[in-house]
């Protein structure tokens, strides 16, 4: 017997004695007697002990990413993929009866973010682990995260999300600080999760609690008394930002957040014997957009009141460690604090902060720039830009509309501040997790280095021309559409049809996004299937999306769509053709069973306000073919795979800014030009919808569309149908769609995020 196997069976030995320990110790039973769940819980402590013997990376120079959101999804196969005993968990397991997939299932979700920004927060905490660089995340540890959506009577409906159990990946650590607040003080307590580096060393996602947050006083849905501090301080992912305790419940989490991430570095810092003057040397904050920027203002009052330096040296200390990263140019999404809230919350950062303002005033004429403006808000990406070394956009297309546009007037004072960091993702969770099938498949054809280095996924392309590497892969795709057929048939009960073709559109939604553009094809669809013009093959159109439970149009937008589903998917004319399934609570966990299945990706933002998208980059890899605008990512994946391997429409971004600037977009104008758009449009309040529907959401969003119409659905909607059509049509040439697909995956390493923190590190931390 050879030495690795010998390893492996004392591996598998050790393994499976863990777990029969402690099936005997948590439940006093054997193994192969206890449900699913308790089988959860042995698996999981004994991987939390493996975790525990593995090295902690360390270095002289440490990133601390602080993010108000890490998406971070469920752990177990990520983490037994990342300490490489995967296929030995599961063939122990499997001599018990127990199949790993049910048992991965059995742990709850922490969503402890909204969506793209959360989630890039966790892909990076993997990559900074893999790449073996010192660095651990900052956030706080929400007791229920995000809302689960339930549908009832076709509307959204918010419920808390309980997913903190007595067994879960958060350590307590004996770790504590006082925060305080204008008007109280609280002790905050440290939670962590070990990040695992895939064959590399750990690291840990930190997150701040209090101990008197009260989970009893959510009333109704997701409502609950906002003033009381003690009790929901970390209650909920920042929740409704619609009224004013809601806004300054969210001033109180950022201030936690930040005091608490300032108070640890420090005390690290110290640990280590650090003359702070030298803080920049041995700590870099990376501020995950603006929700971070009060460690600024917190970290100089800190330095300048208790560690007796001057105004001077502490601001020029902080801002030589802080780099902040931008991920919008939504004007509404960006922060801005009235003085009089942060007075209230927290009435010592106020001298500091008109300090940093006074600066900027006294150096720069352009009133743009100010951190306090004349209605006395406070810019907070501002105060990052001023008092940080560096910029980032997430994208190329991004990064030079902050440049040319939206931060025109800093790019011209700090040139050498700006940066792109095109965004990316963790091929652990979004390839060899999510689609063993595929992972396993490529290696065959190109060996394993790519799991280590995507760029080798470009081997891939000596197989274009290979019929049967092709067919395989396009196998490998119907297993995953029949693998999703059978899960949303048992959460959805829909049935779907895995010959058709998948196309999904799976994000937030937000009028930007434009999912009502989807949804007014749909009915462009139905209404020429209802005339007798049928597609060549049916199609199943899914989507996955939550919106902000105060955000009107957007629940109008979930309405619409599920009453499209009601009608037809239960319309004998239509339904063998064409079928519409919006799953209920899209979250992580759906987003890794629906991925591997998809055919076509929807990525048809309006052009310049999708700042990079990471949904794109994820079903690229798992080898679908995109119908986008050009915006955010999606025209660097263009620029990669080239113009036969995507499906692009739209107008561009330099239009787009350009009506805006113009005020010359009139939805009417094409409402009434075109009788295409006129019959979708009109069909949103037709007597099949009322039917199913309520009016009033109904005619709201049709209203909305004929006389704003914001982010300029109709703009587009002609160029996509005919766009979209042709993708339909060419999915019939199977051999020229299955290259399209190999493509696709073989330029998807770029967007490894194992790229993207290797260039952080390069540009930025220097680690
Ligand atoms: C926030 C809000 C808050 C209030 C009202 C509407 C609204 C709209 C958008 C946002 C987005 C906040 C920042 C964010 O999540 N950006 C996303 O970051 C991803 C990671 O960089 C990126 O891929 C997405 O394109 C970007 O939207």
């Amino acid at each position: 017997m050879g030495i690795e196997r010998i390893r492996e069976q004392v591996f598998n030995e050790e393994v499976e004695k863990g777990l029969t320990d402690a099936a005997q110790k948590l439940y006093g039973k054997s193994l192969a007697d206890l449900d699913d769940a308790q089988t959860y819980n042995c698996v999981l402590q004994v991987t939390k002990g493996l975790t525990a013997s593995t090295h902690r990376i360390s270095g002289d120079k440490k990133i601390y990413y602080i993010s108000a959101e890490f998406l971070i999804g469920k752990l177990l196969a990520n983490n037994l993929i990342n300490l490489g005993i995967y296929d030995k968990v599961k063939e122990v397991l499997a001599k018990y009866g127990k199949n790993i997939a049910d048992i991965e299932d059995a742990e709850c979700e922490p969503s402890l973010g909204n969506g793209g920004l959360g989630r890039l927060a966790a892909c990076f905490l993997d990559s900074i682990a893999t790449l073996g660089l010192c660095g651990d995340g900052i956030g706080l540890n929400y007791h229920f995260g995000l809302f689960k959506q339930v549908f009832e009577d076709r509307l959204q409906k918010a419920k808390p999300d309980k997913w903190l159990s007595d067994h879960s990946w958060l350590h307590k650590t004996d770790i504590g600080f006082d925060v305080c607040f204008g008007d109280r003080k609280v002790r905050s307590v440290l939670y962590d999760i070990d990040v695992i580096g895939y064959e590399n060393g750990v690291n840990r996602l930190h997150l701040f609690d209090i101990d008197t947050v009260d989970e009893s006083i959510v009333k109704k849905g997701i409502s609950f008394d906002k003033e009381d501090i003690e009790k929901n301080l970390t209650l909920f992912l920042y929740p409704d930002d619609s009224d004013e305790a809601g806004n300054l419940l969210r001033i109180y989490q950022q201030y936690f957040m930040v005091s608490n991430a300032a108070q640890l570095i420090l005390k690290e810092l110290h640990d280590q014997q650090i003359d702070l003057h030298q803080m920049y040397k041995h700590a870099v904050i990376q501020i995950n957009d603006t929700h971070p920027t009060m460690v600024i203002p917190e970290l100089i009052r800190i330095l300048t009141e208790e560690k007796a330096m001057s105004m001077d040296e502490a601001i020029d200390i902080v801002s030589k460690t802080c780099a902040y990263t931008n991920h919008t140019i939504l004007a509404e999404a960006l922060e801005k604090w009235p003085l009089e809230y942060l007075e209230k919350v927290v009435p010592q950062l106020i001298p500091i902060i008109r300090e940093l303002d006074k600066r900027v005033r006294a150096k720069y004429k352009d009133k743009k720039v100010q951190i306090i403006d004349k209605e006395k808000r406070v810019h907070m990406a501002h105060i990052d830009i001023h008092y940080g070394f560096s910029v980032n956009g997430v994208a190329a297309l991004h990064t030079e509309i902050l440049k040319e546009t939206e931060l025109n007037c800093f790019y011209k004072i700090y040139p050498e501040k700006f940066n792109n960091k095109t965004n990316g993702i963790t091929f652990r969770r979004w390839l060899m997790s999510c689609d063993p099938e595929l992972a396993t498949l490529i290696t065959s054809l190109i060996g394993g280095s790519w799991k280590k280095d995507a760029g080798k996924l470009e081997k891939l392309m000596d197989f274009v021309e290979d019929e049967s590497a092709v067919a395989k892969i396009m196998t490998v795709k119907n297993t995953k559409k029949a693998q999703l057929c059978d899960y949303i048939k048992a959460r959805e009960g829909v049935e779907l049809d895995p010959y058709s073709i998948f196309d999904i559109q799976i994000k937030r939604m937000h009028e930007y996004k434009r999912q009502q553009m989807n949804a007014l094809y749909i009915i462009h669809k139905y209404l020429e299937i209802k005339v007798g013009k049928k597609p060549t093959r049916p199609m199943t159109f899914i989507f996955g999306a939550k919106a902000a439970p105060a955000y009107v149009i957007a629940q109008d937008v979930i309405h619409l769509i599920l009453c499209l589903q009601e009608i037809i998917n239960n319309d004998p004319d239509v339904k063998d053709h064409m079928k519409v399934v919006m799953v209920e609570n899209y979250n992580v966990t759906y987003a890794e069973k629906l991925i591997p299945a998809c055919d076509i990706s929807e990525q048809i933002s309006l052009a310049s306000k999708e700042a990079s998208g990471t949904g794109n980059m994820k079903f690229m890899l798992n080898g679908a073919v995109t119908l986008g605008t050009m915006d955010g990512a999606n025209v660097e994946i263009h620029d990669l795979v080239g113009d036969d391997n995507i499906y692009v429409f739209g107008k561009d971004s330099d239009t787009v800014i350009d009506l805006y600037a113009k005020s010359a977009y009139v939805s009417k104008d094409y409402y009434k030009k075109s009788k295409v758009i006129k019959e979708a449009v009109d069909f949103i309040t037709d007597k099949k919808v009322l039917k199913v529907g309520h009016k009033e959401n109904l005619e709201r969003l049709q209203k909305e569309l004929i006389n704003k119409d914001w982010f300029m659905t109709l703009l587009d909607l002609e160029e996509y149908i005919a766009v979209k059509d042709k993708a339909f049509a060419d999915y019939e040439k199977r051999g020229a769609w299955g290259k399209k697909m190999l493509v696709n995956i073989a330029k998807a390493g770029f967007f490894s995020s194992d790229r993207t923190i290797a260039q952080y590190n390069e540009d930025i931390w220097k680690l």
